[in-house]
C-alpha cells in the first residue's frame, strides 16, 4: 500500500503583501506537481492534513481550480477540516463552508472519528480524523492524537489538524509527539503546523509533518524551507516515508520579500514584527478571538453553555463578515 501525504495548502487567489510572485498559479504549480507524483507513484490513496483553503468561503473561480485539478487524482483524496477551513475556527460551520460542499459533492472524503477501512496489495488500513476544534491542543492529548488499534486492519493510520510538535518551540497551544506514547495508532500524521517536522519514529510508531505546501511568512525558517510532500510506502508490512522535494516550489528568498522587514529598526517595531512572525509561522491561536473567550470562560469558571454560545455568536458574526467582503 502506497500513501501520498500532503497538507496546509491555503488555497487563496490573492497573494499577501510580503509575495513578490503570484502566489495563485506557483500554489497551482505545486497541486500540480503532488497530482502528478501521486499518480506516478500509483498511490492507493492521498491524504491531505487540513486548512485546503485559506477562508471557509473563497472565491468560486479558485475552488474551480483546485477542483479541476485534484479531479486528475486516480485515486481518493481523504482529509480533514483545517481552521482556515472553518468559520471562527468552529467545526459546526463546516456544511456551510467551500470544504464541507465540496465534502457533501463526495469529491474529498472527510475522515473523523469513525474509521474507514482501505484495502489495497494485500495490506488493509484503518483511517481516521481529528479535524480542527477549539479545545484541540488545550484538552486531555489523548482524546484527539490516541485512538485505539484497529485489530481488524493491519495498519491504524490517525490524521490530526492540530499543533503536533517534536519539541516545545513557542509558548501556546500545543502537543508534544513525547507524549503521546500510548496511541493505538501506528502512523499519526499531522498538519497545522506549517514548518513540519518531517517524519519521527518512537518505537514502532511514526509521526509525520511534511511541513505546509505553502510558504506564507517572512519567518527565516520559511524561507529557508524546502516545500515537501511524504510518500509513505507500506509495502510487506514495513513502513517507509520519504519526504519528497517539489521541483515546483520557488526558492524562499525569491518569491518571500523581506526587504520592508529589514528597515524595522526600532525596537518597538521589532518586537512588532516578531510577534507578526511568530503568529503566522505558528497560528498560534492566542490572538484569535475565540481562544481568548475559552481562556476567559476557563478564569471565570463560567458555564460551558455559555462558553459555547458565545463561541457559536463569535462564529456566526466571522461568516457575515467574511460574506460581506465577498
Ligand atoms: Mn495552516
Amino acid at each position: 500500500m502506497k500513501i501520498l501525504f500532503f497538507t496546509d495548502t491555503h488555497f487563496r487567489g490573492s497573494s499577501p503583501a510580503n509575495r513578490k510572485d503570484n502566489l495563485w498559479s506557483t500554489l497551482k504549480e505545486k497541486l500540480i506537481e503532488v497530482v502528478s507524483l501521486a499518480n506516478d507513484y500509483q498511490v492507493d490513496f492521498v491524504l491531505h492534513g487540513g486548512d485546503f483553503f485559506d477562508t471557509p468561503n473563497p472565491a468560486l473561480s479558485v475552488v474551480g481550480d483546485f477542483v479541476e485539478i485534484l479531479r486528475q487524482l486516480k485515486k481518493p483524496l481523504y482529509g480533514v477540516a483545517g481552521n482556515h477551513d472553518i468559520f471562527g475556527g468552529n467545526l459546526q460551520t463546516l456544511p456551510r463552508t467551500v470544504l464541507g460542499f465540496t465534502a457533501r459533492m463526495g469529491f474529498i472524503r472527510l475522515l473523523g472519528e469513525e474509521s474507514v477501512r482501505v484495502e489495497a496489495r494485500g495490506i488493509r488500513a484503518s483511517l481516521t480524523g481529528r479535524p480542527y476544534h477549539l479545545d484541540i491542543d488545550r484538552r486531555s492529548r489523548h482524546l484527539d492524537y490516541c485512538i485505539e488499534k484497529d485489530a481488524e486492519s493491519d495498519i491504524t493510520i490517525h490524521l490530526v489538524h492540530g499543533m503536533l510538535l517534536d519539541k516545545k518551540q513557542f509558548p501556546g497551544d500545543y502537543t508534544l509527539i513525547d507524549d503521546l506514547d500510548n496511541t493505538g495508532a501506528d502512523l499519526v500524521l499531522a498538519g497545522h503546523y506549517h514548518l513540519g517536522f518531517g517524519a519521527l519514529q518512537r518505537g514502532n510508531r511514526y509521526f509525520i509533518n511534511p511541513g505546509a505546501l505553502v510558504r506564507l511568512s517572512n519567518h527565516h525558517r520559511e524561507i529557508e524551507r524546502k516545500v515537501k510532500v511524504a510518500l509513505i510506502d507500506l509495502t510487506g508490512g514495513a513502513v517507509n516515508c520519504r519526504l519528497i522535494t517539489l521541483q515546483s516550489a520557488p526558492v524562499g528568498e525569491e518569491v518571500l520579500d523581506r526587504t520592508r522587514a529589514e528597515e524595522l529598526e526600532s525596537r518597538v517595531l521589532a518586537m512588532e514584527r516578531f510577534t507578526r512572525e511568530v503568529k503566522e509561522a505558528t497560528e498560534l491561536r492566542r490572538w484569535n478571538v475565540s481562544q481568548i473567550i475559552s481562556d476567559l470562560a476557563r478564569a471565570e469558571n463560567l458555564d460551558e453553555e455559555i462558553r459555547k454560545e458565545a463561541l457559536r455568536r463569535i462564529a456566526e458574526a466571522e461568516e457575515s463578515l467574511m460574506r460581506q467582503e465577498n
